[in-house]
C-alpha cells in the first residue's frame, strides 16, 4: 500500500484526481481517497440459482463454503441485496445493461436459439469499462441470445458478447440443460468438425435422433418435468440437436473448463486493468459435479456442485494471489436468482436436503415474487481497500453499471435505472437504494424502504407444483415489512392503508401504469 501511495504522489495530477469529497445522507463530509481512478481489475462472479441460505457465511445449515466465506469475511457481506429478476435471462440483462428487465418485453428465459437480447447500441458494463481503458472478458453462462435469428452454428456466430462490449468470450449459449451443448469462443463453436455440422431446433426433432421419450434406456439422469428432448451425454435436454459430436461439452468437466479459462484470462491480462465476468453454471440443473466432488456435501448433487463452485472461487483467488493481483482487484460475487430444488430432473435435491434451507429464512425461491426469488447473496471484496463488514444497505445488481462507472472515473452520469451506489459497495455508506422494482415471471413488485408491495395478480397460480415453490401472486394486495418480517408471513395491506397507497403510488409512477382502484384491479 505504502509504495503504491508514493507512486501516486509522484504524479500529483493523478493524486489530486483520486481525492473525491462528497456528502453522505446526513450532511457529514467524508473522504474517499485512492478509489476513483485507481482502476482496479474487476471480477464479477455470478452463480446460477444460488440461494440466500446456500453459503456458510449466510448461515447455511448444510453446505460448507469456506472459500466464499473467506471473501465475505475479508470484504462486505450484504444482507439486503437483490438480483433484478427471479430468473436468469432478465437478471443478466439488468446486470449488464443497468436497465430494469421489465422494460424489455423480450427479457424472458430464452431458448438456446434466441437472437441477441441486448441491442448492440445499448450501454453495458463491459462497454463502459472498455471506454475507460479496460480489457473485458466473459467466461461461463451467457443466456442472453446470439445472432439475429436462425443462427448457423457452423459459421461465425454474431452478434453476441463480443458485439456488446466483451473483448474475449468463452461461453455456453444458454443453460446447461439447453442445446446446443457446446462451448463458443469469440463467436466460434470450439472443437467443431466441419464434416459433422451442428443443427439445433426448439420445435422439431431431427430424423432418427434419440430423445428422452423415444430412448429412455440411454439416460443416466432422469427428467421430472420438461427436459425430455435430445439426449447429450446421457442427460436429457431442452431442445433438439444433431451433429457436432466432437464439440459437445463433458458436463462433469464444465467447472474445470470454465475455471481454466478464467485463470488464463487473468494471467494473460496481468497488465491490467481488466474486467472478468465469470458466470458459473452451478448450482443450476443438470447438476453434474466433477467426480472429485461427488459426495462432497452429503446433500446430493445440488450440494456437491455448490461445494465445487466454492472450490472454483478459492482457485481463482489463489491465481490472483500468485499473479500478485489481489490488492488491485475488486471482486463482486452474487447469484442471478433464488434457489430451486427440483428444477426438472430427479437428482435427490429434495430427498437429501436434510435441515438445509436454500433460501434461508426467505419465502419462495426461484421464479417467485417473494424475496426468495430475488434476494441473493452479494459480497464485495478488495484486499486492503474495502474494510471488512456487514452491510444492510439495499443494493441491486442493476446498480453495478453506474457504480463501476463512478469507480473508473467515467464522465457519464446517466445510466438509466442504474444508481451510483459505489459508496455502499465499498462500505462507506449504508444508505442504499430507496426504491426498487423487481420482476418474476413477467410480474413486478416494489421494494421501498423496509416495505415490499406485491400488487394483485388476479387468478395467477399461488404455487408452482412442478418446482414446489410459492409464486407470491395473490388476488389481493400484499404488503410486508421486511425488517420485522423477513419471511413475509404477515400481510399488512389492510392494517396500513396509507403505507400501501404510498408504495402503490411509487410503483405506478415507475411502471408508468395506472393500476386504478384496489377493488377494480384485474392484473395478469
Ligand atoms: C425453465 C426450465 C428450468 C430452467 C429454467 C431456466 C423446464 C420445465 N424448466 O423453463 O429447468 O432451465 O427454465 O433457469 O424446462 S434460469 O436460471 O436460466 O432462468
Ligand atoms: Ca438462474
Amino acid at each position: 500500500m505504502i509504495s503504491k501511495k508514493n507512486n501516486m504522489i509522484r504524479n500529483s495530477f493523478t493524486f489530486l484526481a483520486t481525492i473525491i469529497l462528497f456528502f453522505d445522507g446526513y450532511g457529514q463530509k467524508k473522504e474517499l481517497v485512492d478509489l476513483v481512478n485507481k482502476k482496479p481489475n474487476i471480477i464479477f462472479i455470478y452463480a446460477d440459482d444460488l440461494g440466500y441460505g446456500d453459503l456458510g457465511i449466510y448461515d447455511s445449515q448444510g453446505i460448507k463454503t469456506p472459500n466464499i466465506d473467506k471473501l465475505a469475511i475479508g470484504g462486505i457481506k450484504f444482507t439486503d441485496a437483490y438480483a433484478t429478476s427471479a430468473t436468469c435471462t432478465p437478471s443478466r440483462y439488468g446486470l449488464l445493461t443497468g436497465s430494469y428487465p421489465w422494460r424489455n418485453a423480450k427479457a424472458k428465459i430464452l431458448p438456446g436459439t434466441a437472437p441477441l437480447l441486448i441491442d448492440t447500441l445499448q450501454m453495458t458494463i463491459p462497454k463502459m469499462l472498455r471506454a475507460n481503458g479496460y480489457d473485458t472478458g466473459i467466461v461461463g453462462k451467457w443466456h442472453l441470445g446470439l445472432g439475429t435469428g436462425n443462427v448457423d452454428w457452423n459459421n461465425h456466430i454474431s452478434p453476441g458478447p463480443n458485439e456488446v462490449g466483451f473483448d474475449y468470450s468463452f461461453i455456453m449459449a444458454a443453460t446447461q440443460d439447453r442445446v446446443p451443448t457446446v462451448y463458443i469462443r469469440n463467436g466460434n463453436v470450439v472443437g467443431l468438425d466441419p464434416k459433422d455440422p451442428i443443427e439445433v431446433s426448439y420445435k422439431t426433432n431431427f430424423d432418427g435422433e434419440p430423445t428422452a421419450l423415444s430412448n429412455p434406456e440411454m439416460l443416466k439422469m432422469k427428467w421430472h418435468h420438461g427436459h425430455n428432448q435430445s439426449i447429450v451425454n446421457g442427460i436429457p435436454r431442452i431442445g433438439f440437436m444433431k451433429g457436432g459430436a466432437s464439440a459437445k461439452w463433458v458436463d462433469e468437466d464444465m467447472a474445470d473448463t470454465f475455471l481454466e479459462e478464467a485463470k488464463n484470462y487473468i494471467s494473460s491480462h496481468k497488465k491490467a486493468p481488466f474486467f472478468l465476468y465469470y458466470a458459473l453454471q452451478q448450482p443450476h440443473v443438470p447438476r453434474t459435479p466433477s467426480p472429485r466432488f461427488v459426495g462432497a456435501s452429503g446433500l446430493g448433487p445440488r450440494g456437491d456442485v455448490i461445494v465445487e463452485a466454492d472450490w472454483c472461487v478459492g482457485q481463482l483467488m489463489e491465481e490472483l494471489e500468485a499473479q500478485g493481483l489481489l490488492e488491485n482487484t475488486l471482486i463482486v460475487l452474487s447469484s442471478d436468482n433464488g434457489p430451486v430444488l427440483n428444477d426438472g430432473y430427479y437428482d435427490d435435491a429434495v430427498e437429501k436436503l436434510g435441515n438445509h434451507k436454500p433460501a434461508g429464512l426467505l419465502r419462495g425461491g426461484k421464479y417467485s415474487l417473494f424475496d426468495g426469488g430475488t434476494r441473493v447473496p452479494f459480497i464485495t471484496y478488495w484486499d486492503g481497500t474495502i474494510q471488512p463488514g456487514v452491510s444492510d444497505a439495499v443494493v441491486c445488481q442493476v446498480d453495478l453499471l453506474a457504480s463501476l462507472a463512478k469507480l473508473v472515473g467515467s464522465n457519464e452520469t446517466n445510466y438509466g435505472d442504474s444508481q451510483n451506489l459505489l459508496n455502499e459497495f465499498v462500505g462507506n455508506s449504508k444508505e442504499g437504494r430507496k426504491t426498487l422494482v423487481l420482476e418474476a415471471n413477467s410480474k413486478t413488485l416494489i421494494r421501498q424502504g423496509d416495505w415490499i408491495m406485491i400488487p394483485p395478480y388476479k387468478g395467477a397460480s399461488k404455487i408452482n407444483t412442478e418446482v414446489n415453490i410459492e409464486m407470491g401472486a395473490d388476488d389481493d394486495y400484499q404488503l410486508y415489512n421486511t425488517k420485522e418480517d423477513i419471511s413475509q408471513k404477515n400481510n399488512l395491506a389492510k392494517k396500513f392503508p396509507k403505507k400501501l397507497k404510498e408504495l402503490r403510488d411509487s410503483f405506478e409512477k415507475i411502471r408508468g401504469v395506472d393500476y386504478g382502484n384496489v377493488s377494480e384491479l384485474k392484473l395478469q
